[in-house]
């Protein structure tokens, strides 16, 4: 199956245990490469847009039957996918790596952050609550409740193939609604072994179950548009730039669709004087250098206080010199490739453009020693900059770091806000006052903000999203469930009276 001819990461079999049919991934349009070699590993065929209409239809027949069946079974569902992906943790982790780059660690983490929200999931099919509301008016009743809200569209980025399927997918699922899944055209293979392992988990279920529950798409931008246009769909839920987002929200609303938009992050730490720099320090290279610097919590701006500045800077450099770069699938490795050359040339582009702006670079080159050919392998980047300029306030998806220096807190504010987007943040203090300010209404303004630990890597139990460019959405745990289902208001009059809300009298003939 291997269309570079020979399976050099064995993937056929791995492709097997996983439950991916064989046949039908050397013959298609879409080239798949893996990152660590940009070579070719398969071609699969990309869905047209009669086909994504006839994905919606059985989506849309699914829906109809699994709402009717009760939240705590639909949870066993979810229950036995988890298990699914107990089992397949390893299996499912490697191609993770082999599809998209990151290291073998952090691939396996990703399913694990697969399990914890399927966990999650169960427990929430028991706890789809809503409130009662005390009424103006005697003798009734006020409640609220939470309905089935239909088909789910979700729309993925190569940098997390699989987690962010299983926000949605698990929660989804457990709120009584079915899935289309649109994985990125960089990355369907592992979408295919989720698929795979649903369906492990659909026949283990039994018969209440309907087929058309969850589905993957695979195609290019098209079939994402037919998608994101189709009127069957009640929600979108879309990860990617914010150029995407900037396309795909007005065309959900323009249809009278819900959307939930999680896109570009500028995230940044601010160092005050009183951080404990051993503990920052860690944190810094596993958030700006962890996953290549692809993640969207990925750390891109350090705002550090002047007196502590060269200090950090220095231990800082040391540490960027010591990062073993290479194969992602060898065990030794912290910073895998990047997607590919089109993300390594951005890269040098960028820090082009950042030393013009008055940038002062350390690293950020290639490096063609001692890594696989033909992979786009980056040393991660310091950029030391006399000010926040455009090129700092914009997204690139690699291990950029940005230093800026400030040296009194409101200044440091400042910066940290100034950007258009608004995913993750954080500050590194001992100052009680300095945390408390950065936590308050004036202080963050990002949908994640955390004290005395990195931007990035965060669990499933919080509401996961950003403000501004970032889109607003929520997804993953917290009340992000509530984005799936439809809130209905209904009041229950028991008395043997009409009394109007507002006091209003509107008596006819007769009264
Ligand atoms: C993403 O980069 O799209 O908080 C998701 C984190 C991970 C999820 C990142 N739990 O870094």
């Amino acid at each position: 199956m291997d269309t570079a001819g020979t399976d050099r990461f064995d993937l056929a079999a791995l492709l097997g245990r996983l439950g991916v049919p064989g046949d039908g991934l050397a013959a298609g349009d879409l080239a798949v490469r893996s990152p660590i070699d940009g070579a070719e590993i398969a071609r699969l065929p990309s869905h047209s847009t009669a086909e994504v209409d006839a994905a919606v239809a059985r989506a849309a027949g699914a829906f109809a039957a699994w709402r009717a069946v009760p939240g705590p079974r639909r949870g066993e569902l979810v229950r036995l996918l988890g298990e699914e992906l107990r089992a397949a943790k390893d299996d499912l982790g490697r191609l993770v790596t082999i599809e998209c780059g990151k290291i073998a660690e952090e691939g396996r983490g990703e399913v694990q952050e697969m399990i914890d929200i399927c966990d999650f999931a169960v427990g929430l099919s028991r706890q789809l609550y809503g409130l009662t509301i005390a009424s103006e008016r005697p003798g009734h009743r006020m409640m609220e409740q939470w309905h089935p809200l239909g088909p789910v569209g979700v729309i993925t980025a190569f940098n997390f193939p699989v987690a962010v399927w299983a926000w949605n997918a698990a929660i989804a699922l457990a709120c009584g609604d079915s899935v289309v899944w649109k994985p990125s055209e960089k990355t369907p293979l592992t979408a295919l072994a989720c698929q795979a392992l649903f369906a492990r988990a659909a026949a283990r279920y039994g018969a209440d179950a309907p087929d058309g529950l969850a589905q993957v798409i695979i195609g290019g931008p098209e079939a994402g548009a037919a998608l994101v246009d189709h009127p069957g769909i009640a929600l979108i839920s879309a990860t990617g730039s914010t150029r995407m987002g900037a396309a795909v929200g007005p065309r959900v609303l323009a249809r009278h669709g819900k959307v939930l938009l999680e896109l570009g992050g500028n995230n940044a730490m601010i160092v005050a004087p009183s951080a404990d720099l051993q503990l920052a320090l860690r944190a810094i290279v596993f958030s700006a250098v962890g996953t290549a610097g692809q993640r969207c919590t990925s750390l891109r701006r350090l705002i550090v206080h002047e007196e502590v500045a060269d200090q950090l800077l220095a231990a800082l450099k040391s540490a960027y010199d010591g990062i073993s770069i290479g194969d992602p699938l060898d065990p030794a490795t912290l910073v895998g490739p990047l997607i590919d050359w089109r993300a390594g040339d951005e890269m040098h582009r960028v820090l082009g453009v950042a030393a013009q702006e008055g940038g002062t670079v350390h690293g950020g080159g290639p490096v063609t020693q001692g890594v696989p050919d033909g992979g786009a392998y980056m040393r991660p980047a310091i950029v030391e900059m006399p000010a926040q300029t455009e090129t700092v306030r914009t997204e690139t998806f690699a291990p950029i770091l940005y230093i800026l220096k400030y040296s009194d807190f409101d200044q440091a504010i400042a910066l940290h806000n100034g950007v258009p987007q608004g995913l993750a943040s954080c500050i590194f203090t001992r100052d009680l006052k300095e945390a408390e300010r950065f936590l308050a209404a004036a202080g963050s303004d990002c949908g994640i903000a955390n004290v005395n630990i990195g931007p990035s890597g965060a669990e499933i139990g919080g509401a996961f999203g950003g403000e501004k460019a970032t889109g607003g959405g929520r997804e993953s745990g917290s009340d992000a469930w509530k984005a799936y289902m439809r809130r209905q208001t209904a009041t229950v009059n028991y008395s043997d009276d009409l009394p109007l809300a507002q006091g209003i009298k509107f008596d006819i003939e007769g009264d």
